[in-house]
């Protein structure tokens, strides 16, 4: 962990993803990749948003399982936990305070427009409960918190770091410089990363299994699903998502996981067909998952130094929680005896 010296110095990174199911290439070409990058940078805090996961129905041992398994993902992909602060939300109740207060400055006209609001209520019309209706106020909450500068995030988070941003603004100007109010990082390529069967949608994690592909896929299912990705009939390679939604997503996979221009890989491909396209892109994932996969495995075989990391962690993310906390809580008018 970093000591804090160089915390204090450095501008602050907050990101999270939710423990709902294992990651896919979605969210380490949006996501995971990114923290990685900006890592030695910042003073980073990188959450497993459990609390957020409450949203949809869980099973309690499956959610604590996953837990574990996306803090050890977090690491395999490169992520120090010397460097970055890597733990549990709702290991420190400082989120789920915050955002209690924050919810009373927050109206119920922005959060009806938020698209994945509309999307998860859609999706789980037997249970759309108010947890899912808030959760962009724990988001914020866990974002200001930590008085982030920046925010890595896919394109489909926009939104809930432009109602963070609100309202942290609003909640400042009534209450003084209370929040940094942070900018989202999205990359260039790959920030949004489409479904493999509807290539229209974004791939995510909580939809069917040969949607999307996930970070501990072996090379056959890689290759099977690859495969079986939707494309289109006429035959042409290049890069035109409103016509060509699924060759398009291909080409940004390949542009993402290999860092060249989309246009030089398309003339790669010239002449090679969608079988070479597949092929193509088929290689470079199942290059990019290998070495994380090991790193992954080495990591699970010993779950009691992974859950050491996740409590010691837990306990420097409420030391600095605490300190936006007990501010917020004393200009709202909660401070505790003694301490107004
Ligand atoms: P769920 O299916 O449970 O809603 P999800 O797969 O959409 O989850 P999240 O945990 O909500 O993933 O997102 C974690 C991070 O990954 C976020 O920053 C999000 O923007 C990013 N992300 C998720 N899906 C994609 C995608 N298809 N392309 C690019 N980034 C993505
Ligand atoms: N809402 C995000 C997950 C998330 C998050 C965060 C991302 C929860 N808290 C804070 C960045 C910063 C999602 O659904 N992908």
């Amino acid at each position: 962990m970093q000591n804090q010296s160089s915390e204090a110095r450095k501008p602050v990174i907050f990101s999270g993803i939710q423990p709902s199911g294992t990651l896919t290439l979605g969210n380490y070409i949006g996501a995971l990749r990114n923290f990685k990058l900006l890592e030695d940078d910042y003073s980073c805090v990188y959450c497993v948003v459990d609390l957020h996961a409450l949203t949809v129905r869980q099973d309690a041992a499956q959610l604590r399982a996953r837990c574990l398994s996306l803090a050890a993902t977090y690491m395999a992909v490169g992520l120090n936990p010397d460097k970055s602060l890597i733990y549990c939300q709702s290991h420190v109740s400082a989120h789920a305070e915050l955002a209690w207060i924050l919810n009373c400055y927050t109206y119920m006209g922005e959060l009806s427009r938020m698209t994945q609001f509309k999307d998860k209520s859609a999706k789980h019309a037997d249970n759309i409960n108010s947890g899912l209706f808030t959760y962009p106020v724990l988001m914020a909450a866990d974002i200001l918190l930590y008085q982030t500068n920046l925010v890595p995030i896919g394109a489909d988070q926009k939104q809930h770091l432009e109602i963070t941003r609100d309202i942290g603004q609003r909640f400042n100007s009534i209450y003084g410089d209370v929040f940094t109010i942070p900018e989202a990082y999205i990359g260039k390529v790959g920030s949004r990363v489409m479904s493999l069967q509807e290539p229209t949608r974004k791939m995510s994690k909580s939809d069917p299994e040969e949607t999307y592909i996930s970070l501990l896929d072996k090379p056959e299912d890689i290759r099977r699903k690859v495969r079986r990705a939707v494309t289109d009939s006429d035959g042409d390679i290049r890069f035109d998502f409103d016509n060509k939604p699924g060759v398009s997503n291909l080409l940004s996979i390949i542009a993402a996981l290999t860092g060249e221009p989309v246009e030089r890989i398309v003339n790669e491909l010239d002449g090679k067909g969608y079988g070479g396209l597949k092929a193509r892109a088929t290689d470079c994932v199942i290059a990019t998952l290998e070495p994380i996969q090991a790193e992954y495995n080495r990591i699970m075989a010993d779950k009691a130094a992974l859950q050491a990391i996740l409590d010691r962690n837990a306990l420097e993310a409420s030391r600095r929680a605490a300190r936006t906390l007990d501010k917020v809580k004393r200009k709202v008018g909660c401070a505790p005896h003694g301490k107004a």
